[in-house]
């Protein structure tokens, strides 16, 4: 590789930071069943220490996305606790996820029920979680709805609508000068006939509505098949709403494979887009990167290394583009030449490149092996053993 591509991975991954979310070290499944993993974290005592350790070998995850209902069994005066534990395995409270999906109350959704005292009390709950990330230190709270309905005719869809942009316009005004609201959209599932925030557009609109600190968070398994992820990503950058990403890869919907697992391209083009809007803007996009995976299968820690991994792979590529090249052949339509210049980049190997810059910041070449050979699996496997004796699946993720 030339020295100046070398710079530019090394420079890619100064600045490359991804969050990892506390819910993806427990035991999680899907709704037909759960395989129980010795090693799961079932306590935020445990998701923190698994992610300090993912993040003392790869070196490039400092923050932990927090579920309030999962990680806060006391609500806000969990916080102190969680901010002393964050502190004991050397990683910070990132995102602060409320959940307004799981109560009981919420059978028929959440800011948009018909019932105002569930309104209220989902609006509480945000902002009870806004309060949780000011006494953290954490910027964002990131918000995903299962709000929707299932049967043609059972919902006032307009009127729903309408009960978000207030419930989410009061809830901007519980924010920090520093803090930010992300809004999540998702097509569907839960609800299979209409979902309240289903796509970029309604998740754009209910962010304007809402306030100047609120954006759009793009979860990358939330899309129909084939949808075009990096023009979405373009557009937002464009307009200065692109707040972060959900990480994942999907094959059918929603299926929270692993990152690039099945189209590493894909990545690659959202990673460009991004460092072309840096490049084009000489701004730096002020983005959250996120992982939002639970892995039914695979070891979870490992799954987690893997996926930091691929995301810094990715990233690098892009930044290989050579974007004063591209823009001329973008200018001349000069179509092949212009392609070839994300291809070259996306087939150069900086695998070797990476492995330098790890040995430079004091990590092994790699996490992944480094890991398995750390013994830390192994100790945790003995010591949540015990917790499986005679042990049902129980609620999912917490
Ligand atoms: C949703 C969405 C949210 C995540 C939940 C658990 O599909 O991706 O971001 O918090 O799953
Ligand atoms: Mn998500
Ligand atoms: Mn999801």
């Amino acid at each position: 590789m030339k020295a100046q591509d070398s710079k530019a991975v090394w420079a890619a991954l100064d600045s490359f930071r991804i969050e990892l979310p506390s819910w993806g070290f427990a035991n999680t499944g899907t709704r037909f069943g759960k395989f129980l993993q010795p090693a799961a974290a079932t306590t935020i005592e445990e998701k923190l220490s698994d992610a300090g350790e993912v993040h003392r070998h790869t070196g490039a995850c400092p923050t932990v996305a927090l579920h309030v209902l999962w990680d806060f069994p006391n609500g806000r005066e969990s916080a102190a606790h969680v901010k002393a534990l964050a502190e004991k395995y050397s990683v910070r409270p990132g995102s602060i996820n409320p959940n307004v999906f799981q109560d009981q109350i919420y059978k028929h959704g959440s800011l948009a029920n018909p019932d105002p005292d569930i309104r209220r009390a989902a609006l509480g709950h945000v902002i009870e979680c806004i309060e949780i990330a000011r006494r953290l230190d954490s910027r964002d709270i990131s918000l995903w709805f299962a709000d929707g309905s299932n049967y043609p005719g059972t919902a006032n869809i307009r009127q729903r609508r309408t009960w978000f942009e207030d419930g989410l316009r009061k809830a901007h005004t519980n924010l920090d000068a520093n803090q930010r609201m992300l809004v999540e959209y998702k097509p569907f599932e839960p609800a299979f006939y209409h979902t309240d925030i289903a796509d970029w557009g309604m998740a754009l609109h209910l962010a304007r509505s809402s306030g100047p600190q609120a954006k759009v968070l793009v979860d990358t398994g939330h899309h129909y098949s084939s949808q075009n992820i990096e023009q979405i990503v373009a557009w937002l950058l464009a307009d200065g709403m692109l707040g972060g990403f959900h990480f994942n890869d999907r094959r059918y919907a929603d299926d929270d494979l692993t990152l690039g697992s099945i189209d590493p391209y894909q990545v690659f083009r959202i990673f460009h887009e991004i460092a072309m809007y840096e490049w084009e803007t000489g701004t730096r996009a002020d983005i959250a990167y996120m992982i939002d995976q639970s892995h039914n299968l695979k070891g979870k820690m490992e799954a987690m290394i893997q996926t930091v991994m691929t995301a810094q792979e990715l990233y690098a590529k892009a930044a290989l583009v050579d974007h004063e090249k591209l823009a001329r052949h973008q200018k001349d339509s000069g179509l092949v030449d212009a392609e070839n210049c994300l291809k070259d980049a996306f087939s150069t190997d900086v695998r070797p490149a990476i492995a330098e810059w790890r040995r430079s910041h004091g990590l092994a070449d790699d996490p992944l092996a480094a890991f398995r050979t750390s013994g830390y699996l192994e100790r945790i496997t003995a010591d949540r053993a015990e917790k499986y004796q005679g042990c049902s699946p129980g609620a999912t993720y917490a």
